[in-house]
């Protein structure tokens, strides 16, 4: 790399002697190398795949290029690729209506378990076979690993800061890579500070004009013209804009998938970058150009903004306008959101982002579920859903590492639904010894008996079984991750000294209230759902059915999902530093408040059941709907379960098996 880069052009010497220094410092450029999140010059990237369920069809097939392709689950459609796109089938079509709008489109149903039979497979008669069926995802997580692998390889192994966000796009903190090739680049500025002081002013760049080549360059805000030298910032994200393009091709030529990126200072700009320009682009946003980028947005698209919080937000200020927003002050925000969502949102419209990009594997659970229209009546039946609940999650847990005892789970949890009521039992996975398929299965059929033998059982309209409690041996990073992890253990700990089955009954408590001012949880109250552990629960939990809304009560079926990917791993703390736990909000009276909803319960064991059935119900609403979310940001439908005594939401309303409407901005911006 000693030749001079193509991409940099050399500077007049006049136009150099005009600017002598550059408005960044040495202790900038360092700040580079330790992915410092407030360094002016770090430099970090989304990747996302183009209709990614789509192009894994189109690679498993071998269809050409150029032919519509749709993904079906049932009768909806979950991915659409980018020619079925032209023909305006969208998720929202059914399959019937984008045949007709396009008749040489391909509908790929989705690979399905099917009751009775232990392995996944593409059956032709999916689409009408609800009852007997349930979906399978592995195919995707399959190819998002090999993704995932090629851009491993593509960056230096010691310098990689690699995010998977979701299903299918992944953020880079590109930052202490590109700080070593512009000092390989440029000498000038391996050197120390001028007299040792790292406040001093770097040498401004030795060139005037920068080669973006094919991306897509966002325009510079108005005060900035493209005849302005170039700073240190602009040829960071110039290095970075190369690097992100060589990863896209490295996935090209070895997988034969396409994807976009975005190129910016943080992870809410790369990823609006990312969604820009669509497919097979990327989009690069300068610093000089955010305030320009940013303003012809509603908030509501932004990372992190697209449910509850944005909502809560566009109410109090009856504006969901980023330029409205800026003209509110920090005093405003904070007096009428609180004080660390104000300053959050006041920082966040101003594309101001701190949040670190975050390497832990954020798999929490596992989760295998279906829902039974008709109710199923019998042991065998339930048996057989059993052993596929197990197949799908052993297989999940062997790309987890179970097999060389990476990670673990140490609880396992049937949930149980039968008319009104909802039941769970839980048990600790025994630890010490090689966890099995079959060790696993017999604590699933041992739980299942315990609740069989209480009676009154049949016919049952809901079955989810789910593992949790994973340990997780990395630690060091004091974000909230390293918190929740602990919270997990702490968890797993309080379970392991009883080491038996639970068989406390305890009825999740409701919230008393509806809404809760924006302020009372914090910040955190809004992403609690990313990070509440599912299906931990140490009692069983027997719903009372208010207005249909409890678990199972709608809905054709619900699949089976993995904690870490419904919640993306982009753990949306605006400020690592002031991260509290989300999930349990201990009071000074002994109190345990759900930060989802704001109900009081007694015990850590009443507030944990009380959890739970958030968490299935959550993932029943998203999987009735369709769509199985990946990553998906809080969304006002997902981020409402709402136990007891409330009228079901939008999502309740919608017909089972149709996936909803897409939200505004989902599709480009939702997921991850
Ligand atoms: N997905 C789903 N249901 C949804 C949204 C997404 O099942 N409502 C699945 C299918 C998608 C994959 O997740 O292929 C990734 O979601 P994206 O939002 O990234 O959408 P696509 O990759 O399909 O399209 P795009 O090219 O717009 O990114
Ligand atoms: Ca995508
Ligand atoms: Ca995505």
């Amino acid at each position: 790399m000693s030749s001079p880069p193509q991409s940099f052009q050399g500077s007049s010497p006049a136009a150099a002697l005009a600017r002598r220094r550059s408005q960044f410092t040495y202790r900038n450029l360092s700040q580079m190398a330790s992915y410092n999140t407030s360094c002016p010059l770090r430099v970090v990237a989304h990747v996302d795949l183009d209709c990614f369920y789509a192009q894994a069809e189109m690679v498993r097939l071998g269809v050409a290029e150029d032919q519509p392709l749709a993904v079906q689950q049932w009768q909806g459609l979950i991915a659409v690729n980018y020619p079925a796109r032209a023909f305006g089938i969208g998720r929202m079509c059914t399959a019937t209506e984008a045949k007709k709008l396009c008749p040489s489109l391909i509908a790929q149903h989705v690979a399905t378990w099917r009751e009775g039979d232990d392995t996944w497979a593409y059956r032709p008669d999916a689409a009408d076979s609800i009852a007997t069926d349930k979906v399978s995802l592995d195919p995707y997580r399959l190819e998002s690993r090999r993704i995932l692998a090629v851009i491993k390889e593509h960056l230096p192994a010691h310098l990689q800061k690699v995010e998977k966000a979701g299903i299918d796009e992944v953020f880079l903190d590109l930052s202490a890579h590109v700080h070593a090739v512009l000092l390989e680049r440029f000498p000038e500025l391996a050197g120390p500070p001028p007299d040792g002081d790292p406040s001093a002013q770097l040498p401004i760049p030795p060139i005037s004009a920068l080669d973006w080549q094919a991306d897509a360059l966002v325009d510079l805000d108005d005060e900035h013209g493209e005849f302005d030298d170039p700073d240190w910032d602009d040829v960071a994200i110039l290095v970075g804009s190369e690097i992100v393009r060589n990863i896209r091709a490295a996935i090209r030529d070895k997988l034969r998938y396409t994807c976009a990126g975005g190129i910016a200072r943080n992870k809410l700009l790369s990823k609006l970058g990312s969604a820009h320009k669509k497919p097979n682009q990327q989009t690069v946003i300068r610093n000089r150009a955010v305030r320009h980028f940013l303003s012809g947005f509603k908030f509501t698209k932004f990372r992190n903004l697209g449910g509850k919080l944005g909502e809560q937000v566009s109410q109090t200020f009856n504006t969901e306008s980023v330029q409205d927003l800026l003209a509110v002050s920090a005093e405003q925000l904070k007096l009428k959101l609180g004080d660390d969502t104000g300053v959050w949102v006041y920082n966040t419209m101003r594309g101001i982002d701190t949040s670190e990009v975050n390497p832990r594997t954020q798999i929490k659970s596992m989760l295998s579920a279906k829902s039974f229209r008709p109710s199923i009546s019998t042991v065998e039946q339930a048996t057989r859903w059993l052993r596929i609940f197990v197949a799908d999650i052993f297989a999940r847990l062997v790309e987890e590492g179970v097999l060389e005892n990476k990670r673990r789970p140490k609880t396992i949890n049937l949930h149980y639904r039968h008319g009104s009521q909802t039941r769970s039992r839980q048990s600790v996975i025994p630890q010490g010894r090689s966890l099995d398929e079959e060790t696993l299965y017999g604590l699933a059929r041992t739980l299942m008996n315990q609740i069989i033998q209480e009676g009154q059982v049949w016919p049952c309209s809901n079955l989810s079984l789910s593992v949790g409690g994973f340990e997780d041996a990395i630690s060091g990073n004091m974000g909230i991750d390293s918190f929740l992890l602990k919270g997990d253990e702490a968890q797993a700990r309080a379970l392991a000294p009883r080491a038996r089955l639970e068989d406390e009954v305890s009825g999740p408590s409701h919230p008393a209230e509806k809404r809760r001012r924006v302020d009372d949880g914090g910040i955190q109250r809004f992403f609690t759902k990313r990070e509440t552990p599912p299906s931990l629960g140490s009692s069983d939990a027997v719903a009372k059915d208010n207005g249909g809304e409890t678990l199972g009560s709608r809905g054709p079926d619900a699949e089976s999902g993995t904690t870490a990917d419904l919640n993306g791993s982009s753990v949306p703390v605006p400020d690592e530093g002031s991260a509290t736990q989300a999930n349990d909000q201990e009071t000074g009276a002994g109190v345990h408040l759900c930060a989802q909803c704001g109900a009081r319960m007694e015990s850590p064991d009443a507030l944990q059941s009380h959890q739970d059935w958030h968490f299935a119900k959550e993932l029943q609403e998203r999987e009735e709907r369709g769509t199985l979310v990946f990553g998906n940001q809080p969304s006002a439908s997902a981020a409402s379960p709402q136990p007891g005594g409330r009228k079901p939401g939008p999502a309740a309303s919608k017909r089972p098996g149709r996936p909803k409407k897409t939200e505004r901005g989902q599709q480009k911006l939702s997921f991850g």
